[in-house]
């Protein structure tokens, strides 16, 4: 009898759809396996030990599980607790590299290495947009915003996207067909234009929550609710500036956003993870944020670290 099928869950986002269908393809072709797929998210955390008990389960683009039978990921928060990070240890089956850009560029060089897969040239070029989109290495300001490449369009697409299952649908399109395939399909071109509306009322309702610009920095407060987020805009209007701190809306309450311009390198080394976690938040080299516990901290904070910004660039020589 052949083993019950396997199904991979995967992030929800561009690298994580296309890490879903590039291990789809090689499972198949390699491994002998029928598999299903379906997307993943944060709130499955919570019960992260008894996810799927009883199932065949791969996980890619996502933390890493000890029952996943398949497993890759790029992220490096990925381990859930220091148990779970002395159960990892590269095989066959598990990689985790959190050096790579994004997800399914390690899954292709897995699947060569060890199980003798030859990626074709359409899953090589979603490999290439995928690093792009994860790690916002757009060409500049332009592309990040308005760029139409058709990976491009369908990263645009998830934003307007009509169903939380309508990632499972588009893996199976990108399993399938080329990317400017994908682009085409009649739902995919629908969204994306939903999106692309979005996109065009942010841009137009940024400027009035600009507080200040001073010394390269913007602080701006996007904090109600009817403003639509656009994550390059203060660069898209303001290429000249170095860093923006906002204060935006989440679920909960209001989070406090600090990034530096990817386009416009800053003459002092700041890492903005290890800036915010003083103030009780985190982050990355580039982008990091803090969640105060109301409007008038989240306003506070964002001020003070706007002027710490400042300060540092005016004591530069
Ligand atoms: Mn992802």
């Amino acid at each position: 009898m052949p083993a019950p099928s396997l199904v991979i869950h995967y992030h929800r986002d561009f690298d994580g759809m296309v890490a879903a269908a590039v291990l789809a393809h090689a499972l198949t072709e390699r491994r002998g396996e029928t598999p299903n797929w379906k997307s993943v998210n944060y709130d499955q955390r919570e019960h992260w030990d008894s996810f799927s008990a009883g199932q065949r389960f791969a996980v890619v683009d996502f933390h890493f599980h000890p029952r996943a039978e398949y497993w890759f990921d790029h992220h490096p928060t990925t381990f859930l607790s220091d148990q779970l990070r002395a159960r990892y240890e590269p095989s066959e089956r598990w990689n985790w590299d959190p050096t790579s850009p994004s997800c399914p560029p390690l899954i292709l060089a897995h699947a060569t290495q060890h199980w003798g897969y030859q990626p074709s040239e359409r899953f090589l070029e979603m490999a290439r947009w995928s690093d792009v989109i994860d790690a916002a290495r757009y060409r500049d300001v332009d592309e990040a915003v308005f760029g139409d490449a058709p990976a491009l369009r369908i990263a645009r697409a998830l934003t307007a996207s009509p169903s939380l299952d309508w990632t499972d649908w588009l893996v199976g399109e990108l399993l399938e067909h080329t990317l400017e395939q994908v682009a085409a399909l009649e739902d995919v071109e629908r969204a994306y234009q939903r999106a692309a509306r979005n996109r065009d009322k942010a841009l137009v309702q940024f400027p009035p929550t600009v507080r200040s610009r001073e010394d390269r920095v913007l602080a701006y407060d996007a904090s109600s609710n009817s403003i639509r987020r656009e994550r390059f805009v203060p660069f898209f209007h303001h290429p000249d500036i170095l860093y923006a701190v906002g204060v935006i809306p989440t679920r909960a309450g209001f989070h406090v956003s600090v990034g530096e311009n990817p386009w416009r390198p800053s003459p002092i080394q700041v890492h903005i993870g290890e800036l915010m976690e003083r103030h009780g938040g985190g982050g990355h080299k580039a982008v990091g944020g803090a969640n105060p516990p109301n409007l008038d901290a989240a306003r506070s904070l964002a001020t003070a670290i706007a002027q710490e910004l400042r300060l540092a660039l005016r004591q530069k020589p």
